[in-house]
């Protein structure tokens, strides 16, 4: 006994020590205690499903309970796998995920348990009361690689307060939210033999302990010709990429997937017309179309419709010029986007509105008066065929931003700088040509 003691301190004492807590609260008084776990947390703004339990690791005395209730946004199990591995469990033909293996207040003493499955914002929670010393490992059977470990010391035994282990908890979802809502970053591309450039995108994040239902990124612009190739990189979600379905088709229904869409549909040429289905995509499996025509195309992951997993192709003509500004694709076309003699010229309206701002024609001194990112200039006017625009660089330039030229992609990203003080109608004299 003492061995096991000994064993299971040193646990403690490892686990508080890569935890970080150091300070000790005296064990409580007599009675047993609840605490409580939350199973999966979720950033819905991030498309986010955070697939880990708060605390990782929890401290009872024997006799307490340990109260789970989902905190995500997605379905969970708290499951204790005793002596069986999760492949005796999954392959048991008795055995049901989605229903407890006993109700909610079992007493745990190493036995396979299961809470089935754990609804987000189902009321109440599942109980499991501990009488054991020990360390005891669970685990969500959607997700393997969500675990969990309930620490039981005997009683009077010192622990971490319920303050501090909810501290811990909070101190875990924060670091796993801002990974959830770190920005997207580019398309990578690569270029084929034929001169054409095939976009990577990605579907999801490689995180191994959340699940975010977004195309990374979610918008992409591509010329004619151009192919896309779409990657599931994580580690435990499926994905899929579905153009044009048809309405009175189910790509996924309440039995799961369609048996005839778990493979792809349709050819790897795409014209805007008939359905594109990638089929069901397990990690680093990808799926690749060729774009021949321009238009806007948004696609959806059927299986994580209900997090909005969208996306959206947009096509343009081979030659034109493609925008991005402060981080989002804006059409090049719309803004028609031309480069004469060296210089980008833009329509100042739709320019200004993708800064968030707005242009106005003086007309008297044929300028544009700009006014974004807080500040408002007067860029000089290009006249081409009757219609007066802006130069991108000069405008990017003068209301406080950076851009960039990619020749290859022939993309031009602009991105203005966060102004901290905010000059009215700072007159750019070098910009006017009057
Ligand atoms: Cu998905």
């Amino acid at each position: 006994m003492f061995r096991r003691s000994l064993a299971i301190l040193l646990i403690v004492m490892t686990a508080l020590f890569f935890t970080g807590v150091s300070v000790l609260a005296e064990a409580p008084a007599d009675g047993p205690q609840t605490w409580s776990v939350a199973v999966g947390n979720g950033n819905d703004a991030a498309g986010a499903s955070i697939d880990m339990f708060f605390p990782g690791t929890t401290y009872v005395h024997e006799g307490d309970t340990v109260a789970f209730s989902n905190g995500g946004n997605y379905p969970h199990t708290v499951t204790f796998l005793g002596d069986k591995t999760i492949g005796e469990v999954m392959s048991d033909p008795n055995f049901n995920l989605a229903a407890p293996t006993a109700p909610s207040g079992e007493v745990y003493n190493g036995q396979f348990l299961s809470s089935g499955f754990l609804f987000p914002g189902a009321p109440g929670t599942y109980n499991i009361t501990f009488t054991n010393s020990g360390a005891y490992v669970y685990l969500c059977l959607i997700h393997s690689n969500m675990k969990g470990t309930i620490v039981v010391l005997p009683k009077g035994t010192a622990i971490p307060s319920k303050e501090e282990q909810s501290a811990t908890a909070h101190q875990e979802e924060a670091v796993l939210q801002v990974e959830a809502s770190a920005e997207p970053h580019d398309a990578v591309y690569t270029a084929n033999k034929d001169g054409s450039l095939t976009y990577n995108v990605e579907l999801g994040t490689p995180s191994a302990s959340m699940n975010v239902m977004r195309m990374v990124p979610d918008v992409v612009v591509v010329s004619e010709g151009d192919s896309v190739t779409w990657t599931n990189v994580n580690p435990y979600e499926p994905h899929m990429v579905t153009f044009n379905k048809p309405d009175n088709v189910d790509v996924v229904g309440d039995q799961g997937v369609n048996p005839a869409y778990m493979g792809p549909v349709g050819s790897a040429i795409f014209d805007g017309k008939g359905i594109r289905h990638s089929g069901m995509m397990m990690q680093n499996q990808t799926y690749t179309l060729k774009f021949t025509k321009t238009g806007t195309y948004v696609y959806e992951c059927y299986m994580h419709s209900f997090m909005m997993m969208k996306g959206t192709v947009i096509v343009v003509p081979k030659a034109s010029v493609k925008l991005t500004v402060n981080g989002k694709a804006i059409i090049g076309t719309a803004a028609k986007a031309q480069w004469i003699n060296g210089n980008l010229l833009v329509a100042a309206d739709s320019f200004a509105k993708a800064f968030g701002g707005k242009a106005v024609w003086d007309k008297k001194a044929r300028l544009w008066v700009v006014t974004a990112n807080g500040k408002t200039i007067k860029a000089a006017a290009y006249v081409l065929k009757g219609t007066p625009y802006v130069s991108a660089e000069a405008v990017v330039r003068a209301i406080g931003g950076s851009y960039a030229w990619n020749e290859t992609t022939r993309t031009f990203t602009a991105t203005a700088h966060k102004v901290t003080a905010t000059p009215k109608g700072s007159d750019m004299p070098g910009m006017s040509h009057s």
